[in-house]
């Protein structure tokens, strides 16, 4: 049998087996983290987000020393934008030039390809690594996560990303219902509202683990070691 590291997490500890477990890093775009992105446009607090990158660092560190697949996924449209729905396009009512493929300080707002679109510096992906680009807030939507973690085989997956209650909440939701063991790594997560993380985190947890586990980085980084 594959070896299976123990994690200190709540609401219990969490199994962890080698050979079936994934990281999905979700969204860590300049798009969101930094100013003149689509969150920036969106009047957030980008400097928030950066809080996690150290966190997120640590958590690449121990899954790439442990050799466990990393999905990084980016929240991108097509440049034609036909993978946009309107519902998306006229949310929150903002001006033509701050929506959705406007072009913007880091150029098109949250369309593949363009500069802001793409990962921090601090959590770039190497190569080999796996890129999912996704058109929604769930990396299941619309995408080839699945038949990706299926092919390799995956039962357990570990989060990091931003924003916590958003695109990190929907997917760990996602992907518990498809069966999957699923642990938030809370150090490596954020929003541009905290209290909406630690609320997130919350109800991950509560009811015996509803959605999933919650540990930092640092009790992964023991369990692995
Ligand atoms: C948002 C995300 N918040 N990655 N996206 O619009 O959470």
């Amino acid at each position: 049998a594959s070896p299976i590291a123990t994690v200190a997490a709540r609401p219990y500890p969490y199994s962890l087996p080698l050979a079936s477990t994934a990281v999905i890093m979700i969204d860590f775009q300049k798009d969101f983290m930094l100013k003149g992105g689509f969150g920036d446009t969106l009047k957030n607090d980008v400097g928030l987000l950066m809080e996690c990158v150290p966190g997120a660092q640590r958590l690449l560190a121990v899954a790439r020393a442990a050799k466990l697949p990393i999905v990084h996924t980016l929240e991108a449209h097509k440049p034609d934008l036909s993978d946009l729905h309107t519902s998306k396009l006229t949310r929150g009512n903002l001006p033509e030039e701050l929506r959705i493929g406007a072009t913007g300080a880091m150029g098109r707002i949250l369309v593949a390809g363009e500069e802001g679109n793409w990962i921090i510096d601090e959590l770039v992906p190497l190569p080999g690594e796996e890129l999912v680009h996704k058109p929604g807030k769930g990396a299941f939507y619309a995408t080839g996560l699945e038949p990706y973690l299926k092919s390799k085989g995956i039962t357990h997956l570990l989060f990091a990303g931003v924003t916590t209650e958003v695109c990190v909440q929907t997917t760990m939701r996602e992907a518990n219902d498809r069966g999957y063991e699923c642990l938030l790594v809370t150090d490596a997560t954020a929003s541009y509202f905290p209290a909406f993380k630690d609320a997130a985190i919350e109800m991950i947890v509560a009811q015996g683990g509803i959605v999933g586990w919650a540990a930092d980085s640092v009790a992964l980084e023991e369990a692995l070691k």
